[in-house]
């Protein structure tokens, strides 16, 4: 039988997880969870990879993306969103009042503000001067694990077993200006079957895209994979790829299946991921491939 409830969530975010679990005790939908779970890290500045206080663009400009799938296998999304700290409110509200799945830049935006979110400068003093400072040499080079930290991608299971997920992101720091990556899209980011499970990644977005990882993780466990073999085979579709410089780059997977089952993998060393099933919360540290 299956720990419930049970929240899983990429790096180590005890605040989101215990906020996703608290509404998973209170008799709440996946949904609910996976949204307030996201939520904690959107409003927190201190986290430079979501919401409030996100690293910028190259150009200064802080764009967030993000994603939410329920259990009935609905999407919703939004890309390239300034000024609105919530987008995964947003995600959802694409998810549920339109006719959409998927909203980009300045229309997103609008609906947000149309939808009653407040619009605020999102670029705070700390991450304003880590951009300045990056302005001096303006070197775009991905580092391992500190500028690809801490994007949220949160993955429930609720009392009636449903699941749901979500994925918020700031995206790479000093990205060129309109790069989308792979948080908030479907199949790459975060995927959702609730006859099978789900999964979701973090980590340099554009190998995650190339290799659809999310649904890769999601159909593997469908033809009967565990999570963790699922999660290893679809990075072994990134290292393996000619010439994958993945020695430079990192992307960590999580997944959970119906019977509660969880597996995670990454490239490189010091991924962890987030817990909270029937014995509290738990940091745990994944297995990875480069050894
Ligand atoms: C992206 N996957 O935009 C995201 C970045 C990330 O922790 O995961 N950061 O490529």
């Amino acid at each position: 039988t299956v720990n419930k409830p049970l929240v899983i969530a990429t790096w180590n975010t005890p605040d989101a997880v215990n906020a996703a679990a608290k509404v998973l005790q209170n008799g709440g939908t996946a949904l609910d969870a996976v949204e307030q779970g996201c939520r904690v890290e959107e409003a927190n500045p201190k986290n430079q990879t979501v919401g409030i206080g996100g690293l910028p663009d190259r150009d200064g400009f802080v764009t967030l993306d993000a994603c939410i799938m329920n259990e009935k296998g609905d999407y919703g999304a939004v890309v390239g969103v300034e000024n609105i700290k919530h987008v995964i409110s947003v995600a959802r509200k694409v998810m549920e009042d339109t006719p959409h799945v998927l909203l980009s830049g300045k229309g997103a935006e609008q609906f947000a503000v149309s939808k009653g979110f407040k619009k605020e400068d999102l670029l705070t003093e700390e991450s304003k001067k880590a951009w300045e400072e990056w302005k001096v040499k303006s070197e775009y080079k991905p580092i391992i694990n500190i500028e690809n930290h801490d994007t949220i991608g949160m993955l429930a299971m609720d009392a009636d077993g449903n699941l749901s997920g979500a994925c918020t992101t700031s995206g790479l720091a000093y990205k060129l200006r309109g790069r989308i990556g792979d948080s908030p899209i479907i199949g790459s980011g975060l995927f959702i079957d609730n006859e099978v499970g789900g999964a979701v990644a973090t980590g340099l977005g554009e190998e995650v895209l190339k290799t659809v990882g999310s649904f890769l993780i999601v159909e593997l466990m469908r033809q009967g994979m565990s999570p963790q073999q699922a999660c290893e085979e679809a990075i072994k579709r990134i290292v393996t790829k000619p010439n994958s410089d993945f020695k430079n780059f990192q992307v960590c997977y999580i997944a959970m299946n119906k019977k509660g089952e969880i597996g995670s993998y990454a490239i490189h060393e010091w991924f962890s991921y987030s817990k909270f099933d029937n014995k509290g919360y738990k940091n745990i540290k994944s297995d990875f491939y480069l050894k």
